[in-house]
């Protein structure tokens, strides 16, 4: 049984937590040999704004939605503020905007880290294009991602990528209104099979530092070698006041894409264990965004996104269950038995009822995924969409 100071903190936590969903999440994503299409996936940004829009109305903490610039925004800049009034329409806003540097056939070299000044040029003026687009879309982070590397070695020169790499980052971050942020993502790997140029946790680090004061690093969960300890990376980047926020995801081989929490929720409770305890040891508020990074090949979208969405309130509940003091007293005498179980035993709590009581008092459905489903907007979706989905044999875009 919880006590009421520990349903206290609950509820605090679950008031303050939000998570971003992506566009592209809603669309028909598939695998590099193959898309099975679904007749109810959104083949517009309309239609992703309101796929969007269902899930924050039945889970009540997604209020805003990322988008890609090239597969959102048809018109490019000119597009923006159409696709802001639908934000509108369907009660969410745009949130973290992606430029796309990496699908158009002048990067098959890279984009900022190219070595032709003028493909460098192209990739800067459409992130600067970005930085118009969130101008109008009142976004505050720009989110980064590169693919940029090598495939075997001896074909690039690393060191002058890097310095490539720190001069067109700085040269975007000079153009970011007062409050803006620019969010450096790393991955190790793919589609760069030998280096890639920004492949982990200290590259971003340092191109962040070097881009200017506010650039932060992006932390996608399914960007790490197998068995890296992610929230180490957390509590580092934490004590640095570098870490910008996450794409959640989950994975069991590389960059999967999995539903957060599917293969190790652990992971994700540990990951929030240190930003709430770095929250109660300095007595600030880590300012992250919480992104959502999935795209779902065989799963339905919306009712996979509703998924993500509670499993995340539910390890951040559990991990606002820890005992911070009593924690902090059992690491500083060494007792080791006591402090893992202090950890675990928050984690082992179940929060589902609390969580339902949350989501009854704002209003909305003590299960969420039961209550879409009860909806029909799923059927009207796919009567809608079906010939459509056939049609276009499904994209990203
Ligand atoms: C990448 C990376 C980026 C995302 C693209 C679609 O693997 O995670 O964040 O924008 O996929
Ligand atoms: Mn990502
Ligand atoms: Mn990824």
């Amino acid at each position: 049984m919880l006590s009421k100071q520990q349903e206290a903190a609950v509820w605090k936590a679950l008031d303050s937590f939000n998570i971003e969903t992506p566009s592209w999440g809603f669309a028909n994503p598939g695998t590099r040999f193959g898309k099975f299409i679904q007749a109810a996936a959104a083949t517009t940004i309309e239609e992703k704004l309101s796929d969007a829009g269902q899930v924050h109305k039945f889970t009540g903490c997604c209020p805003s939605v990322a988008v890609h610039v090239l597969w959102d925004f048809p018109q490019g800049k000119a597009s923006a503020p159409e696709v802001q009034a639908l934000a509108a329409k369907y009660g969410v806003r745009i949130g973290a905007i992606n430029p796309n540097v990496f699908q158009d056939q002048i990067y098959k070299y890279g984009s900022l880290a190219n070595p032709e000044a003028e493909i460098r040029q192209a990739a800067l003026t459409h992130i600067l294009d970005s930085i118009e687009i969130s101008a109008v879309t009142k976004s505050r982070d720009l989110s980064l991602w590169f693919t940029d590397g090598s495939c075997y070695p001896g074909t690039a020169n690393i060191r002058e990528r890097k310095r490539l790499f720190a001069e067109g980052l700085k040269a975007a971050h000079d153009r970011l209104a007062k409050g803006q942020r620019l969010l450096v993502e790393y991955k190790p790997f793919e589609p760069a099979f030998y280096h890639t140029d920004i492949a982990d946790w200290g590259m971003a680090l340092l191109l962040s530092k070097a881009a200017g004061p506010q650039a932060r690093v992006l932390v996608d969960t399914g960007h790490h070698y197998q068995a890296q300890n992610i929230e180490q990376i957390v509590a580092w980047l934490l004590s640095e006041d570098m870490l910008g926020g996450f794409h959640f995801n989950d994975r069991r081989y590389a960059d999967d894409d999995l539903t957060l929490g599917c293969i190790d929720p652990y992971q994700v409770f540990r990951i929030f264990h240190e930003i709430l305890l770095f929250e109660w040891e300095t007595g600030k508020q880590a300012d992250l965004a919480y992104m959502v990074d999935q795209s779902h090949n065989l799963k339905g979208k919306i009712e996979e996104m509703i998924q993500t969405a509670v499993m995340a309130q539910a390890m951040y509940a559990k991990a606002a269950l820890v005992d911070h003091a009593a924690l902090a007293g059992l690491q500083k005498s060494c007792e080791l038995i006591d402090a893992e179980e202090c950890l675990k035993s928050a984690f082992a709590e179940d929060v589902r009822p609390l969580l339902a009581d949350w989501r009854k008092s704002k209003g909305l459905a003590g299960d969420p995924l039961a209550a879409f489903r009860a909806s029909g907007y799923l059927e009207q979706a796919a009567r809608d969409r079906g010939a459509k989905n056939k049609m276009a044999g499904g994209s990203y875009a």
